[in-house]
């Protein structure tokens, strides 16, 4: 079958969604524009920045002078501890106002002291650093709660509201709908074949060798058989890894390794600071001393960038996606292609 040259669905089976595939409309490979937008010089450290060492947050503590990575709770968090004091009723008048309590914690992540740096621009040391950040503080709160999300915005067109290099985890007992949705996907898998549904796909990537970007002896960066943003991927772990708490030193080195490739190479497809939101996701974890079985789950980040031409062309969810599905006429294959091509050098650096 030639999906390049028809009009097609393709199914996404860890969400179970469709997103519709119409590569006629735009099938060649191309570089689009790579005009450099101007990025205006950022100092290194800012002093009116609450992410930079030393400076004071919105409240009122100061930051140490940190020199890798640095956590605190986040001074608006959109979940908090449960307390006792607040107690709601939740009994719904009907199922159709159906609500639950929702606690947990949400913490800043800032990956470097230097205000002006992205993933990309760290050093491996630095990148190493901020897996090893991720690590400690999904199994401390994996300890506390079953769903862990760690996540980085980046890029003022994904709201987010900081140029300090940041990304924040959130962790809460319920699970996520995202979450939710994959488990039921890969468990259902699972029964289906005794095999885990990423365990199988790594495998069917490496034989199918059209949509790798990236590999290393730990990872996998794919652009997604079932991609629906532009030039989204995938980081699937090679190995049987359930949650970040089960990695290895070696491991983790490997992964700083795949997200410096895959940020420095986003960077170069239009010469601009490419922004994404991405996130990792984790089996729920078994926190109450639950024994269920995780087989079923491979850990795995998404990268979800909004761009599609230019450094200011983004792909708009719109129309038909928001009322219907995912649409997209730039083909998984194609960019792939592209970010492929793109240099594994960063090009500020070149
Ligand atoms: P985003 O830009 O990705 O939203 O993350 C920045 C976070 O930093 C944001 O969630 C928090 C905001 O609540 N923050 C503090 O906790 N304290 C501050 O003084 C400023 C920003
Ligand atoms: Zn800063």
């Amino acid at each position: 079958m030639n999906l390049l040259e028809i009009t097609h669905r393709r199914k996404n089976p860890l969400s179970g969604d469709w997103v519709l595939v119409s590569p006629h409309r735009n099938n060649r490979p191309w570089l689009g524009a790579t005009e450099a937008v101007s990025e205006h010089q950022l100092p290194a450290h800012d002093p009116s920045c609450p992410l930079c060492p030393r400076n004071v947050r919105a409240n009122g503590e100061a930051n140490p002078d940190y020199a890798t990575t640095h956590v605190f709770t986040n001074d608006f968090g959109a979940l908090t501890p449960a307390t006792s004091e607040h107690s709601a009723d939740y009994a719904a008048p009907s199922s159709l106002f159906t609500a639950e309590q929702a606690n947990g914690e949400c913490r800043v992540i800032c990956f470097s002291p230097q205000h002006n740096l992205t993933l990309p621009e760290l050093s491996h040391s630095a990148l190493v650093a901020v897996v090893n950040t991720w690590q400690q503080h999904y199994v401390e709160l994996a300890a506390q709660y079953r769903c862990v999300q760690v996540f980085e915005n980046k890029g003022a067109i994904m709201g987010c509201s900081q140029p300090h290099p940041h990304g924040q985890v959130w962790a809460h007992p319920h699970l996520s709908s995202e979450i939710d949705q994959e488990d039921q996907q890969q468990l259902a898998y699972f029964q289906a074949h005794g095999r885990a549904l990423l365990a199988d796909y790594v495998v069917q990537e490496q034989q199918a060798k059209q949509r790798i970007v990236f590999e290393n002896a730990h990872w996998l960066v794919v652009v997604p058989f079932w991609a629906a943003w532009p030039f989204e991927t995938l980081v699937l772990s090679k190995d049987d890894v359930q949650h970040f708490g089960q990695l290895q030193q070696g491991q983790m080195e490997a992964l700083a390794e795949a997200l410096s490739v895959i940020t420095t190479k986003y960077d170069n497809v239009f010469n601009c600071s490419f922004p994404y939101s991405m996130g990792w996701h984790n089996a729920p974890s078994n926190h109450n001393g639950d024994t269920d079985s995780k087989q079923h789950w491979r850990l795995h980040g998404h990268f979800y960038p909004p761009l599609l031409r230019s450094a200011t062309v983004k792909k708009h969810m719109v129309g038909y996606e928001m009322l219907a599905e995912s649409q997209r006429d730039l083909s998984a294959e194609t960019a792939a292609k592209i970010l492929i091509a793109a240099s594994h050098t960063h090009y500020k650096a070149g």
